[in-house]
């Protein structure tokens, strides 16, 4: 017995890996193993030398299971110390530097613009893009037989055949959102609405999809006077430096009277300055919000009177920042977007100075 358990100590300890332990395992206490077959041997013994014999198989079993155990440990120990040497993480290494996304043009003119607004008094408003037509027409004073209508290149969505109801239409200027603030708010309102707009059009300078702000203020004496102070407010903040103005009497339905503004320009070697120069450039119409269109919105036109006016903010981003060519804006094109991105970090504040 002695020399079993010197034999088995002895190959446990030299075995270097689970599968020799294994095979140590079965020859030595399995159930056909050599400890086993001893086992059998007390059958033939007296009942004296079995209780002798007996305990002292069972104490060898059980001292061999245990350096089976121990040894299985150690392996798996020095196993894991191994690879903890091989598979080691720098974990204070640098990250690899990723590039970041920047904020649209768009965008950017768009929070400007708000920006600007905001410090005047003026509100945010938005709406949906997909509208009535009683919004998008005739709220604002544009009758079925209107021609502004088929001017305006509508896109109308598909009916269902049978169904007689006059189509919905992607909004073809933010106008119906101002509708839609009057309806709720009331007069007095001051509010800006920025926001997606369509037309079915497109070529050097018109894309199907576009980007308007319009601005409506209504109280009891609202006058063109505040029309013409607040946008040149907005122009000179705008741009960073002091821009003329100039107003052209113009007509839409949904203002009366109305003006074109132009805002004052120079045209050297090819490239449009603004704010200096003896040109002029058309950015803006606006006027005096039609009494049609103040009721339609559920505020007597005896009572109150306001200015209303439309930018293409796409437009004023290609003037103050000179972007060439309209249709990039919608291209993604990430070469583009790297160049005439900014920082999402650098969100313009007029105490922050709007833009880099
Ligand atoms: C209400 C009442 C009146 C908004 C106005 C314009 C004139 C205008 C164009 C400028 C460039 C559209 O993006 S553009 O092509 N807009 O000329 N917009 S007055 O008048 C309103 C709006 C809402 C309730």
């Amino acid at each position: 017995m002695d020399d079993l358990k010197a034999k088995f100590l002895g190959q446990i300890s030299q075995a270097d890996d689970e599968a020799a332990l294994e095979a140590i395992r079965v020859t030595a206490v399995g159930k056909k193993g050599e400890v086993a077959l001893k086992m059998r041997e007390l059958g033939k013994m007296t009942p004296e030398e079995r209780q002798i014999m007996g305990p002292r198989l069972n104490a060898l079993k059980d001292e061999i299971n245990s350096a089976l155990a121990a040894k299985k440990a150690a392996l798996a120990d020095a196993a894991l110390d191994a690879r903890l040497k091989t598979e080691w993480l720098d974990v204070t290494l640098p990250a690899r530097a990723r590039r970041t996304g920047s904020i649209h043009p768009i965008s950017q003119v768009t929070e400007e613009v708000t920006a600007i607004f905001a410090d005047m008094g003026f509100a945010v408003a938005e709406g949906p893009q997909i509208e009535t037509d009683w919004y998008n027409f005739d709220a604002l004073n544009i009758p079925g037989h209107h021609p502004a209508r088929a001017e305006m290149d509508t896109f109308y969505t598909h009916r269902a055949e049978g169904d007689n109801r006059p189509p919905h239409v992607l909004r073809t200027h933010t106008s119906p959102v101002q509708i839609r603030s009057m309806e709720k708010q009331g007069a007095p309102i001051r509010i800006i609405c920025p926001g997606r707009v369509y037309r079915a059009d497109y070529d050097q300078t018109h894309t199907p999809m576009f980007h308007q702000v319009e601005g409506l203020a209504i109280d009891k004496d609202i006058s063109m006077a505040n029309l013409k102070w607040v946008l040149e407010e907005f122009f000179s903040a705008f741009f960073g430096t002091h821009v003329e103005t100039r107003f052209r009497a113009s007509h839409f339905p949904f203002t009366e009277p109305s003006a074109e503004v132009d805002i004052q320009c120079s045209w050297e070697g090819g490239t449009v300055k603004v704010g200096e120069g003896d040109d002029w450039l058309e950015v803006l119409g606006s006027g005096m919000v039609h009494p049609k269109v103040l009721e339609a919105g559920g505020i007597d036109p005896n009572e109150w009177q306001g200015f209303a006016f439309g930018i293409g903010i796409d437009r004023l981003a290609m003037l103050k920042y000179g972007i060439p060519d309209l249709r990039a804006f919608f291209d993604s094109d990430l070469r583009w977007l790297r160049h005439y991105g900014f920082a999402s970090l650098d969100q313009p504040t007029l105490h922050g100075g709007l833009s880099r």
